[in-house]
């Protein structure tokens, strides 16, 4: 015999793992055997159980060419199922909607149902099971295939090719059974193998095979014979390589219709005005209906309107005149000018720390710091309702990140209990929660930190310039120590932009020897290095910003709490919940509307189900304003 049929079907206890079969030369059937075991070892479902493998006479083999392919890119399903419509249409197939509804049937089946092509009756004896194609295989499968991979684009290919060529098949559709693969296919001879990047939504778990049939009754065991017995190789099976690329931008175009879909999608509104308490906004879109010309921003975290003072602005100015547009290098080469240096040393003057180090953002400074501090072997405790920046910093490290429930230090206690054998702990968490606006009792947590000798970590992000009678953070506000590492940011009170950390002089010197996001980026300009050391001195010289922004913020809680809605802040962000994504867009459209600009804020910025309208408040609001504003709020959410 010169060729023999090779098939290969792995489980567990219940559960298949993998299976596939090949017709190929006697000398080959060795390292056949060889590699369809390693697939089934190697499998990412896991290991099998047992493995059968069948080799044996394949009968005469029909040869038939392969049915040509091409690759209908579409972005949606609604669109594939068209396209699909539209191809089988010319090979006389209709009722295509009704076809691809039965797939809802097909769960669980191993093989292909058969319907009449006209009157889509079902005509497989075992309804349970359907009709599988066997004994079929690629004449190049030995040199395509890796090791032990599949092509699952070949197998689709030959499959399709032989199920084509049985007598009284005139079509089929395929779409996986795989929620998260989309891409299916159509098939008839005339048209071949017509494969389609997205055919259902993704998530939909419904799928499998349909072969159409047209023919009289009592040939349909014929075409069955064919499809399980007859042994098929299948010549010149195209390889795949152009279409790739547009499957790949297929499924970004399918996660963004899925995450639009569910009221998620994001979009960058730009603002035609200075950063400052009033906005004039111009949108493209005709669906956001703008009738006055101005808004009111409550979503800004220029908390004390320092990014347009005329004396910031003028010293970012001349800073950019006398030092360049940009650094022009990283701060360990060619970046440091002596803005920078001096607006580190008065940053760690204002704090009252040994020293400061300045990152290009807040993000940086906490990815950075993190990830210098600790290492596999290390642990990081970590509040539950952390910013984004400090889990990306966590996760980056490479230490082990245990999260504690938020605002819990009990639960920190107990679990930082558990951390004696790691090298390092380190202790994380917001100083005010980004999200929620609340503090972090500073006091105790020290307290824990210390006794479990744990580096103490906060990040003053919403901090700075807001909480403490002089806005110097929470060490002022509780009359307490500094943590070991303090974050905060010159992008949000301070009006500029970049992130810095205070702390001791060795752990400043640390970063500045390990920190890679300091090392490894540009510094920023002398000029935004200058405009926020005229916004800290502004700061010092006019508490009173922090004292006005303090009783607007207090104005305006009392004024959503006249109107029926409790909020509660220790900061200058004051979140109104209202739970379902798209109920929260909606009264942010309609704040829109009435002129205030209070964005909805969503999944995965905040839990699913938990989305609010999240107001910061800012020191240039007048009363007027937010009674205005409070208003406005309890009128949208009325609805
Ligand atoms: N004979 C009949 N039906 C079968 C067979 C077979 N040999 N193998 C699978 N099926 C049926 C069965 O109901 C499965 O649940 C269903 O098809 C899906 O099988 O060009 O992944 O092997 O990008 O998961 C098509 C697109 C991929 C490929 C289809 O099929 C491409 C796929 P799967
Ligand atoms: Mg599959």
């Amino acid at each position: 015999m010169d060729h023999y049929s090779v098939k290969m079907r792995a489980a567990r206890v219940g559960e298949h793992i993998s299976g596939a079969e090949k017709i190929v030369p006697a000398a080959s059937v060795p390292k056949t055997v060889a590699q369809l075991a390693e697939r089934a070892l190697s499998h990412e479902k896991g290991t099998p159980d047992f493995i059968n493998i069948k080799i044996e006479d394949p009968g005469e083999i029909l040869r038939l060419e392969s049915l040509s392919v091409t690759t209908n890119v579409t972005a949606t399903a609604s669109e594939g199922r068209a396209r699909a419509a539209e191809l089988l249409k010319a090979a006389g197939i209709i009722r295509i909607d009704e076809i691809m509804a039965r797939f809802a049937e097909c769960h669980a089946m191993r093989g292909a149902m058969l319907l009449d092509a006209d009157t889509l009756e079902r005509l497989e004896p075992d309804s349970v099971r359907g009709v599988r194609a066997t004994y079929m295989d690629d004449a190049d499968s030995l040199q395509k295939g890796t090791a032990s991979g599949k092509n699952h684009y070949a197998e689709a290919i030959v499959l399709a090719t032989k199920v084509q060529n049985a007598p009284g098949i005139v079509g089929e559709i395929c779409v996986s059974d795989d929620p998260n693969y989309v891409t299916g296919y159509v098939a008839t001879r005339g048209i071949g193998y017509q494969r389609i990047t997205v055919l259902k939504e993704k998530g939909d778990p419904n799928g499998g095979r349909i072969f159409l049939y047209r023919g009289p009754r009592a040939d349909v065991a014929k075409t069955i014979a064919f499809l399980e017995h007859q042994s098929v190789i299948v010549d010149h099976v195209p390889v795949l390589d152009t279409p790739l690329p547009s499957r790949r931008f297929a499924g970004l175009e399918s996660d963004l219709a899925a995450i639009s879909s569910a009221g998620l999608s994001r979009h960058c509104h730009a603002l035609s005005s200075p950063t400052g308490p009033h906005a004039s906004f111009q949108s493209k879109d005709p669906a956001i209906k703008q009738p006055n010309n101005f808004l009111l921003v409550l979503s800004s975290n220029d908390y004390l309107d320092l990014a347009g003072d005329a004396r910031v602005i003028e010293a970012g100015a001349e800073g950019m005149r006398r030092w360049g547009a940009g650094s022009g290098g990283s701060r360990l080469t060619t970046g440091t000018q002596p803005p920078h240096t001096e607006l580190e040393d008065h940053l760690a003057r204002f704090k009252g720390t040994e020293a400061a180090i300045i990152f290009g953002t807040g993000y940086m400074a906490n990815v950075g710091t993190i990830t210098a501090l600790v290492k596999k072997g290390d642990a990081i405790l970590s509040d539950e309702l952390n910013h984004a920046s400090i889990i990306d910093g966590c996760r980056l490290s490479g230490a082990d990140v245990i999260v504690y429930r938020h605002a819990d230090l009990e639960d920190l206690s107990r679990k930082l209990a558990s951390c004696r054998e790691h090298r390092r702990r380190l202790v994380v968490s917001d100083a005010v929660f980004s999200m929620d606006g609340d503090l972090l009792d500073l006091p105790r947590f020290l307290e824990i930190c210390r006794r479990h000798d744990a580096f103490s970590m906060i990040d003053e992000a919403h901090a700075t310039g807001v909480v403490g009678k002089t806005g110097r953070g929470l060490a002022e506000h509780f009359g307490c120590e500094h943590p070991d590492i303090t974050l905060g940011t010159l992008s949000k009170a301070l009006g500029a932009e970049g992130g810095f950390v205070c702390g001791s002089q060795t752990l400043i010197d640390y970063l500045r020897n390990k920190a890679r996001s300091f090392i490894f980026s540009t510094a920023p300009s002398g000029g935004v290095m200058a405009a926020a050391d005229a916004a800290l001195t502004v700061l010092e010289q006019e508490p009173e910003r922090v004292a006005r922004l303090r009783r607007n913020t207090e104005l305006f809680v009392a004024e959503l709490a006249k109107r029926g809605i409790a909020v509660r802040t220790d900061s200058a962000i004051v979140p109104v919940p209202v739970g379902d994504e798209r109920r929260a867009l909606e009264a942010s459209a309609r704040l829109r509307e009435k002129g205030f600009l209070i964005p909805a804020i969503r999944y995965p910025t905040v839990a699913r189900g938990s989305a609010r309208l999240r107001c910061a408040l800012m020191s240039a609001h007048t009363e007027s304003e937010l009674i205005a504003a409070a208003k406005a709020v309890a009128e949208v959410l009325s609805f």
